[in-house]
């Protein structure tokens, strides 16, 4: 049994597509540091849903990234949805020639232990602890404050090691269509069609989610356990 941390459903029934091993849904909401990038906020999560789980866990970070507007929204895609909504993120981006976007995400495993190499990266915390200190030192008072969440989601364990699996998908910024899926995915278009138009199974063929999955699995499928 893997236990997949997440507030959202929409995930979790994506992920039951490639695992063999049956998932199970523990719905905390661990809390997200805020960095540029994907990975480490997926890494801190992972550690955090790992300590509140104490088993197995794996956790997803996504976001939507448009071109047009310099990769927002990013790691702030969460926040945007809850207070712009996508309507509105539409809105922005029609003013655009290019409504080029993609979508990333990053699966993060943890259980504790160190894991064997491959080619999927693992972070073992180091690179939290330099910023840190560099925070610390030389940064103003935002940053300082911003440090200070990174050592309390690491919590003195930031060198538990997370095994990171990465997907990306290109597509198009479009006016809302679709019943399915959930969050932006009636404004993302692949291939002509919105992934709110395609199916569970269309879906995972080509989202990022199903490329990181497609990864975790074949990896998980052969770590010793
Ligand atoms: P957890 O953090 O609890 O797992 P969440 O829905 O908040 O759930 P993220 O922070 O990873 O998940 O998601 C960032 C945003 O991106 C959020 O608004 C999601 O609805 C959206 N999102 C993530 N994956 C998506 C997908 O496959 N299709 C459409 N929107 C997606």
């Amino acid at each position: 049994m893997l236990t997949f941390v997440t507030t959202n459903p929409g995930k979790v029934h994506e992920a039951e597509e490639y695992l063999d091993d049956p998932i199970q849904q523990l719905d905390f909401d661990y809390p997200e540091v805020q960095a540029d990038d994907l990975a480490t906020v997926a890494a801190h999560g992972a550690r955090a849903a790992y300590r509140h789980a104490g088993e197995p866990v794996i956790v997803d970070d996504s976001g939507l990234t448009i071109d047009a507007l310099g990769g927002f929204p990013g790691p702030y895609s969460s926040y945007v949805e809850d207070r712009l909504g996508i309507e509105r993120v539409w809105e922005l981006t029609k003013q655009e020639d290019d409504r080029s976007a993609a979508f990333r995400g990053v699966v993060a495993y943890c259980d504790g232990e160190d894991f064997a190499a491959t080619p999927e990266p693992v972070d073992r915390g180091e690179a939290d602890e330099s910023r840190s200190e560099r925070r610390g030192q030389d940064l103003g008072a935002d940053e300082r404050a911003s440090a200070t969440i990174d050592a309390q989601v690491a919590g003195g364990d930031g060198t538990i090691p997370v095994k990171l699996f990465e997907g990306v998908v290109p597509g198009e910024i479009v006016a809302p269509r679709g019943d399915g899926g959930f969050g932006f995915d009636p404004i993302f278009e692949y291939d002509g069609r919105t992934f709110a138009e395609m199916d569970t199974d269309e879906k995972n063929a080509i989202s990022h989610r199903g490329r990181a999955l497609a990864k975790f699995a074949e990896w998980f499928a052969n770590i010793e356990r």
